[in-house]
């Protein structure tokens, strides 16, 4: 209940000699710069800040912070791989001798008449061997193998070149891995935006704006019987209403450009591309336009995407909305976790449905941890802390804490939608401030989601807070540091989403290693010979896969069943009679049915 928080709270103000004339509700604020504003919206968060400094904190009390990560830098290079080249004849000679007889499980030929060889293990041994063909006079090169990948992948939208940070977080190098709006069990992906709307009629977002499918929008009803009336569009928590776009938000267009940056439609040949190109954004608006702009409505707002992700793991993906993230471009300054309980606990709150939330720290140059900030120093793990960084990764004045703000994202020059009707002729805007930089990370970990192996969606439906630190641990073990971020935060790097998806792609590859197939879905094996005179047959398939055989005869009797890999030849242990039977091959999840005829 908000009026008895309100009470406690009172009590313990009283009890601790602080302001208890002040306000009992917190003011809340978008986190961008007010230069990047118009002049009104100026005046606006001039207003906010000082109303804002009633609440200067008069005691510090003791922080919880959240467990920093263990940070590796992401590299080229293949783990223990190098590539060989050396005399082939010399090195046959060498695999004989007893003292290297390991060496033929180590290394094997590419290219004989190249002499080109790979070899896996430690290079220390290779060392060794490289000193003894030096010794015999004999030429040794060899060098780490390195990851290759196609050159990038770039959408069609015309003001592309203008959204340089896409570039800085390595979009055009993750769009290589996929452009889905979906998971690999083809789950819509949502984010929910909490923030001051979204233009429902802007042409680079409608596609991408969620909607509720279930509700019949302006009846008055609450049709699909979710406790929120005609919430067609999302909820407006500030209001308590369906109106999620409202002159309020036309004026401000905060969230309409967070948006953009999270999730404009990409590749339709018009604008900006989000970091992710197809997904869908459920609006929250969390201010109130009939009064102060307290907390109250960002609860309102979190609750409503809980309860959709709720609903959605209750009625198996048939109801409410399957919300993989949140971004929070909003916060309040000054001001500690112990202040903000409520507020703080709805990130584990998101956690415990699988939803990943973004927040974006504070504009101001200050250590968050000795002046406060929220949500920054809320301690849930399933809450990422984004800074400010230039387009030249370095760091851009914005909160800083090397335990509660989490990595940087760029947050200067971000180019992105406004609301339509400011700008009619070409509704686009440059942005400035942590909040263009928290709709990275969202948008990241929804595009992550539309990547990621069945196995780690499988982990998230029974444990979803391993999962959430799993991809927690991508994001934040992946960035690209630098000395002038590394007393900022925890990571002291910048967002890389490339490199994020490689440590989800071990991590998938070591799990489930034929994860990748799933993209060669549309292929089906193809059996033959067909008629076969042996007994015998391949399925033959773009990769090789393990697949599960069954033979059943014309009766519908299991005749046969086994394990076998495609392109290989399956010879079975059984003779049939000659007649036409159907084989049954599950390759990668998928079941094809063939006949067969055994003559
Ligand atoms: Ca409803
Ligand atoms: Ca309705
Ligand atoms: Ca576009």
């Amino acid at each position: 209940m908000p009026g008895s928080d309100k009470t406690i709270r009172r009590v313990i103000f009283i009890a601790s000699f602080l302001l208890v004339w002040s306000l009992s509700v917190n003011l809340i604020h978008a986190q961008s710069l007010p230069t990047a504003r118009t002049s009104s919206e100026v005046a606006w968060s001039s207003e906010m800040r000082s109303i804002g400094e009633l609440f200067k904190p008069h005691s510090i009390p003791p922080q919880i912070y959240r467990k920093s990560s263990a940070i590796a830098i992401v590299s080229n290079v293949i783990p223990n791989t190098y590539l060989v080249r050396v005399s082939t004849s010399w090195i046959k000679s060498v695999m004989l001798e007893p003292t290297t007889a390991n060496l033929s499980s180590q290394l094997k030929c590419q290219d004989e008449s190249f002499g080109l060889y790979r070899f896996v293990g430690v290079e220390s041994a290779l060392n060794e061997l490289k000193a003894k063909a030096n010794l015999a006079g004999i030429s040794f090169t060899y060098q780490p193998e390195h990851y290759i990948h196609r050159r990038s992948l770039k959408p069609n939208d015309p003001f592309l070149p203008d959204q340089q940070y896409l570039d800085v977080i390595q979009m055009p190098l993750a769009w290589e891995q996929g452009m889905a709006g979906v998971n690999r069990y083809g789950d819509t992906l949502v984010v929910a935006v909490v923030d001051d709307g979204m233009d429902t009629s802007h042409p680079d977002l409608r596609e991408n704006i969620w909607v509720n499918r279930k509700e019949i929008p302006w009846n008055g009803k609450d049709d699909d019987n979710n406790g929120y009336t005609d919430d067609y569009w999302g909820w407006n928590g500030g209001d308590s209403t369906a109106i999620i776009f409202n002159s309020e938000s036309i004026f401000y267009g905060h969230g309409t450009s967070v948006a953009g940056v999270l999730g404009a439609r990409g590749n339709n040949g018009i604008g900006v591309s989000g970091v992710i190109w197809q997904v869908k954004m459920m609006p929250l608006l969390c201010y109130s336009t009939k009064g102060a702009d307290g907390e109250v409505g960002v609860v309102r707002s979190v609750l409503y995407a809980y309860r959709q992700k709720k609903r959605w793991i209750e009625s198996l993906g048939k109801e409410g909305a399957n919300v993989v993230a949140l971004n929070m471009s909003v916060g309040i300054d000054k001001t500690f976790a112990s202040e903000t309980p409520i507020w703080c606990a709805m990130f584990d709150s998101l956690a415990s449905v699988g939803i990943i939330s973004a927040g974006a720290t504070t504009n101001s140059n200050i250590n968050v941890e000795l002046e406060g900030d929220i949500p920054s120093l809320c301690p849930s793990d399933a809450l990422i802390v984004t800074s400010n960084a230039g387009l030249n990764k370095q760091y851009v004045t914005s909160g800083y804490g090397t335990k509660s703000v989490d990595l940087s994202a760029p947050g200067d020059a971000v180019f992105t939608v406004t609301p339509l009707q400011n700008n009619p002729g070409s509704p686009y805007i440059n942005e400035s401030g942590t909040s263009f930089a928290a709709p990275m990370v969202s948008g990241t970990v929804a595009w992550l989601n539309s990547v990621v192996c069945k196995h780690y969606l499988d982990l998230m439906s029974v444990n979803s807070d391993s999962a959430i630190q799993l991809m927690r641990n991508w994001i934040l073990s992946s960035v690209e540091t630098n000395s002038s971020l590394n007393t900022r935060s925890v990571t002291g790097g910048v967002l890389q989403c490339f490199n994020a998806w490689k440590k989800m792609d071990a991590w998938c590859m070591l799990h489930e290693p034929t994860y990748g197939a799933d993209d060669v879905v549309s292929a089906k094996p193809v059996l033959f010979p067909n008629p076969s005179v042996d007994q015998s047959f391949e399925l033959a398939f773009p990769m090789s896969m393990p697949v599960t055989v069954s033979i059943y005869d014309a009766s519908g009797r299991v005749v046969w069943t086994g394990v076998a890999n495609t392109n290989e030849k399956i010879e079975l242990n059984r003779k049939l009679t000659s007649g036409l039977y159907y084989v049954n091959a599950k390759v990668g999840g998928n079941f094809t049915r063939m006949t067969w005829i055994v003559n």
